[in-house]
């Protein structure tokens, strides 16, 4: 075949297989919120609340977080695990259509840091207030200081740890094996009933805002701070291409700027679902053997109204809530423990 021949071809070719791939024109899915956990559909509900008259996804986002602030649990909130010395000290952080964003870390006897997250993202030129700061800001900006109320599961799960006190990282989920007494509630299918809250909302104008609330991990070392105030580690939103949040052992998040990579792999076009499995593979072939003792999930949701999450093990679920449905989904996940 000569060269001209071949152009010809390759260019009929080429038309043909464009026309075949064009894609038809789908109506964005809005509005929509997608949520960690089975938690999830109480905050949905109310973040639903917003989204169905018309209101802004940041908003949804807030007050569905405000909601799972609200009660008492051992993974969010006053409620929440403590740390090795006792102390309740909490992660948010929220982000916008515009990327704006604010968060704070290793915060204490404030109910609502997703709140106070806002106040940073809208108040101050800074995105990231810590410890005694983030504490002196809030109250500046009348929010009242509460002690810590530890749910009867976060008691007892202290009490017994105080036990031994020996110093093992736990995060809220993994399985019974590695948690032992600690481990929260579980499902007969793995599942468990709690823990750290990432919300992702699209509005009615089809902008993007995301929502993360949590305790962290049980026991930690007083000042750990882990994935979920991040911008790129526990949350990240771009309003041209989608939003990802993460659960479990942020320190594997952090390594990977894991939802920054997510959003990354949407960008490239790979479905929210697929973008969550590439990221969980990230770290998983890290340390492969690691991976069996840890659990991180990730929640993702494109520009389109498309979702999907994935996790290294199983028992991760998430909760949806749009026109079509409200019901908890369970994730794909990559190991058999
Ligand atoms: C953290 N990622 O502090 C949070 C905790 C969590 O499931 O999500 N637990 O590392």
């Amino acid at each position: 075949m000569n060269r001209k021949n071949f152009l010809k071809l390759s260019s009929l070719g080429l038309t043909a297989l464009s026309f075949k791939l064009k894609p038809l024109p789908t109506a964005a899915k809005k509005p929509i919120v997608i949520s960690t956990w089975d938690s999830g559909m109480a905050v949905n509900a109310e973040a639903w609340k917003i989204l169905s008259t018309n209101g802004k996804s940041i908003d949804a986002v807030e007050k569905g977080a405000n909601q799972i602030e609200d009660t008492i649990n051992c993974c969010v909130g006053l409620g929440g695990y403590p740390d090795r010395d006792g102390k309740v000290t909490l992660d948010a952080c929220i982000m916008d259509e515009h990327s704006n964003c604010g968060a704070v870390a290793a915060i204490e006897q404030i109910k609502h840091p997703v709140s106070v997250a806002r106040k940073v993202m809208e108040k101050t030129p800074h995105i990231l207030l810590v410890g005694d700061g983030a504490q002196q800001f809030a109250i500046e900006n009348g929010f009242p200081k509460e002690p810590a109320v530890l749910s009867d599961e976060a008691k007892d799960a202290y009490k017994k740890w105080l036990e031994k006190s020996e110093y093992k990282p736990i995060i809220n989920i993994e399985n019974k094996k590695q948690n032992g007494p600690f481990a929260p509630h579980f499902f007969d299918d793995g599942s468990v009933n709690h823990d750290t809250m990432g919300l992702l909302a699209i509005d009615n104008h089809g902008d993007l805002s995301g929502a993360v609330t949590t305790s962290g991990m049980a026991f930690k070392v007083h000042g750990r701070v882990g994935d979920s105030p991040l911008i790129g580690a526990g949350l990240f939103v771009d309003n041209a291409v989608g939003a990802a949040t993460s659960s479990g052992l942020g320190e594997e998040v952090i390594r990977i700027c894991g939802t920054h990579l997510v959003v990354e792999f949407m960008r490239q076009g790979y479905h929210p679902e697929m973008a969550c499995k590439k990221a969980v593979e990230r770290i998983v072939n890290r340390d492969r053997k690691k991976a069996k003792e840890i659990q991180v999930g990730f929640i993702a949701i494109n520009k389109k109204g498309e979702y999907g999450a994935y996790s290294i093990l199983k028992g991760f679920v998430y909760s949806v809530k749009s026109n079509d449905e409200n019901q908890i989904h369970k994730s794909k996940y990559l190991l058999e423990a």
